[in-house]
């Protein structure tokens, strides 16, 4: 991947411009982001497989308060439909990949092998990473007996890698639902798409002393969707066929939408629950489908998913919603008491934001005996909040199509190297984040607390430690953020993984 390469990313979405994408105004209105790729097979009846939960990785040794782990991503073939197989691009051979469980202040080191056709970059979604392993978008690591490529060395602290390489996490942050996804320049959207994508949980006393649902009552949910081929195969718009290619066929730059919704890897499956508390961690890990997830029936009275974390963890205390708009990338964790439902009810977990295939997600169906659940705790964490009077620079960004660069961040679209802030450690700033469409902006390192959106409170979905926030369209939000170590390059960017592919992202260096 040479500059060229890049150039030529950049020059693929301004010829996409010219050549009139942005032309249908349909496009930049306030529906949904994206466009619907339909799939070339008949789609499964939902609510006939079981709910997949993905494997808990060991350690393949320990030492002194470190682990360490081992993932070699392969491709393996995966039954998602019924009657064909699906070639996945995988962590360990599942998608999703294996869930890591860590504890808060115990480093883990992930040693990852690349037997894949094509590079790869991991990135720890809402991981405080030192910046050599935080999966810069150029540190590649080649596949095993890739022999060229040696003069692509990357801008990144963690350089290029063949074969294999190892990731340093030293969660030195809160119990929180993380994830793990590839990173790569301008091939993110595809990657992806293909099956790279994991759990990665952070445990913390905190969070141990509160009794909540833990155990096989602690669910991670991973929501995607995808199209498929007639053999069974993950349909994507590849900018062009070849392997290697950057980036999304022109139609598809405003996000690429499937028609199966899978959980955990799974068409519309079926969870059957005990009529008690779960606690589930939902992760929309879609390139661009945004979600208004909601149960059907509502328990009696309504207010049936119990929110009590957000992306950077638990919140202050627990928030009944009806229903979770949840853009690409954020995590909501919920408590859902199916002790409110009689035994024998199936509970459907719908999406108010799709249609025909995509307005189902997967239910759950609630066994006896009937049962009977303790209230929750009213107060979770402590956590201080930031106070944004303290902040020593307020900074904005624009993120916007522009005619002449696609989409970019300041007008500019993604150049390696190219360093929009540079925040000093240790200090509060705010962020001026201004959309002109839906963009789900994503902030490596540190998470951020919502301090209003165009000049009003903060929305309902904004509450806690968050990474990633969901701008909508013709929307000012201003966030509070403060970096509290680990000097390097860091990346802004939206998390429409069409759009950051097609070059919304953006270097920081804090220093
Ligand atoms: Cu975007």
């Amino acid at each position: 991947m040479t500059r060229r390469g890049f150039l030529g990313v950049t020059a693929a979405a301004a010829g996409a411009a010219a050549t009139g994408w942005i032309g249908g105004a349909h496009l930049l209105g306030p529906g949904l982001p994206g466009l619907l790729l339909p799939s070339r097979l008949p789609l499964p009846r939902p609510y006939q497989v079981p709910l997949p939960i993905p494997p808990v990785l060991d350690p393949v040794r320990h030492e002194a308060g470190t682990d360490f782990y081992e993932i070699t991503q392969r491709v393996a073939e995966l039954d998602i439909i019924p009657g064909v197989r699906t070639p996945a691009w995988t962590y360990g051979g599942s998608f999703p990949g294996p869930t890591i469980v860590a504890r808060s202040g115990r480093r883990a080191v992930v040693r990852h092998r690349n037997e894949l056709p094509e590079p790869t970059v991991v990135h720890l979604h809402g991981g405080h990473t030192p910046a050599d392993s935080d999966g810069y978008p150029m540190d590649l690591l080649l596949p095993t007996g890739d022999a060229g490529g040696a003069s692509h060395a990357g801008h990144g602290a963690g350089g290029l890698a063949r074969g294999s390489r190892e990731y340093t996490y030293p969660h030195e942050q809160r119990a929180a639902t993380l994830w793990y996804h590839d990173h790569r320049h301008g091939v993110t959207g595809y990657a992806v798409w293909q099956g790279l994508a994991g759990f990665h949980l952070v445990h913390d006393e905190e969070e141990d002393a509160l009794g909540l649902p833990a155990d096989d009552h602690d669910i991670p949910l991973m929501i995607v969707d995808r199209s498929f081929g007639a053999d069974g195969s993950f349909l994507y718009p590849r900018a062009d066929a070849r392997p290697h290619s950057h980036g999304v066929a022109a139609p598809y730059m405003n996000g690429v939408l499937g028609d199966v919704i899978l959980v955990n890897g799974a068409p519309w499956p079926v969870m059957p629950v005990e009529a008690t508390r779960y606690r589930f961690r939902l992760l929309n890990a879609s390139n661009a489908r945004r979600y208004r997830l909601e149960l059907d029936p509502q328990p009696p009275g309504g207010g049936g998913l119990v929110q009590i974390g957000s992306d950077g963890g638990l919140l202050p205390g627990p928030i009944a919603h009806d229903a979770l708009d949840v853009s690409p990338a954020e995590r909501f964790d919920v408590v859902v008491d199916f002790s409110r439902y009689r035994p024998g009810t199936r509970i459907r977990l719908v999406n108010r934001l799709g249609s025909g295939s995509t307005a189902d997600v997967m239910c759950f169906d609630v066994t006896g005996p009937a049962g009977e659940s303790r209230p929750l705790p009213e107060r979770l964490a402590q956590g201080p909040a930031l106070d944004p009077g303290r902040a020593v620079a307020t900074r904005t960004f624009h993120f916007q199509l522009r005619p002449d660069h696609g989409w970019s961040i300041n007008g500019r679209p993604y150049e390696p190297g190219q360093v929009l802030a540079r925040p000093r450690l240790g200090t509060t700033e705010v962020w001026r984040l201004i959309s002109d469409f839906h963009h789900p902006v994503h902030i490596h390192l540190d998470p951020f607390q919502v301090l209003s959106r165009d000049n009003r409170a903060p929305g309902r979905f904004d509450a806690g430690w968050k990474d990633t926030i969901d701008l909508h369209p013709s929307q000012a939000a201003e966030i509070a953020v403060r970096f509290t170590d680990h000097p390097g390059t860091y990346m802004i960017h939206c998390h429409n993984l069409e759009h950051e592919d097609m070059a919304m992202m953006a270097d920081f260096i804090t220093e």
